[in-house]
């Protein structure tokens, strides 16, 4: 940190230890075209001051579906996470590391990959899923989608986010420290959990979500869902393109 010491303590005063901490990991700094361009802390990478003057880093969001019944798992984020706290989101978010095993080549498959070893890795950190529940060739990699986010002023988000599908049934331990809840819901379950919000009515209308999970849920996740129901998500995986939001 050097000359900025005093300022940085300062940034992350008050906030959960263990989240202080993982503030330190190494996220991979990209350009516009998600071509890796450098790494820098997970601090650094959610600072708006960063981000205004166009820090983006690359990331992953997890949707997990339950085989037999296709419900989708999601999680509340916990009070101590420094980013969108308390809010409801999708399985699992978070970002490859600047580590060989996590970064990829360039090629877009290669990238995918560490995206997928990233997801395994904080499938267990946030939910205890072991690994053996959520193999690796299980994934699906749909597409990436650019999006800026302020959290809370200080904080936010400006990202590349990998989408990743995997349908499991996995056992869970949670993380209290990263989840506050979880839950399964169907498509006519989450569309009512948002009507709840939208209407001020009903046993959810004063939860909140994060931006990411929003922008997925009003574009393409419903048309992904019924895909993956119907057997027909290959027709969206794989895609090479980037959607900027
Ligand atoms: C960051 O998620 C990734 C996305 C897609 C917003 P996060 O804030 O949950 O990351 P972490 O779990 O590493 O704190
Ligand atoms: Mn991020």
């Amino acid at each position: 940190n050097g000359a900025n010491g005093t300022q940085d303590d300062n940034d992350l005063s008050g906030y959960d230890a263990e989240q202080i901490r993982l503030m330190d990991e190494m996220c991979i700094v990209l350009d516009y075209n998600d071509k890796v361009i450098g790494n820098a802390s997970k601090k650094a990478c959610h600072l708006m001051t960063n981000i205004n003057n166009g820090l983006l880093h690359r990331a992953f969001s997890t949707f997990l579906f339950h085989p037999q019944t296709k419900k989708l798992l999601l999680q509340q984020r916990a009070s101590e996470k420094i980013t969108f706290p308390d809010m409801w989101t999708n399985t699992c978010c978070s970002h490859p590391l600047a580590h060989p095993s996590e970064t990829g080549n360039g090629e877009l498959v290669s990238n995918v990959d560490g995206a997928k070893r990233a997801a395994i890795r904080k499938l267990d950190h946030e939910l205890g899923i072991p690994s053996k529940n959520v193999p690796f060739e299980k994934f699906e990699f749909l597409t990436r989608i650019h999006y800026l986010a302020p959290s809370d002023g200080k904080w936010g988000e400006h990202e590349v986010d990998y989408i990743l599908f995997i349908e499991a049934d996995p056992t869970m331990n949670i993380n209290e420290n990263e989840v506050k809840d979880v839950r399964w819901v169907s498509r006519d379950e989450l569309k009512q959990m948002f009507k709840d919000v939208q209407t001020q009515s009903g046993k959810d209308k004063d939860l909140k979500y994060t931006p990411w999970f929003r922008l997925i849920c009003e574009s393409m996740l419903y048309q992904w869902w019924e895909a993956l129901e119907n057997g027909e998500l290959s027709k969206y995986t794989d895609e090479q393109l980037i959607r900027r939001m």
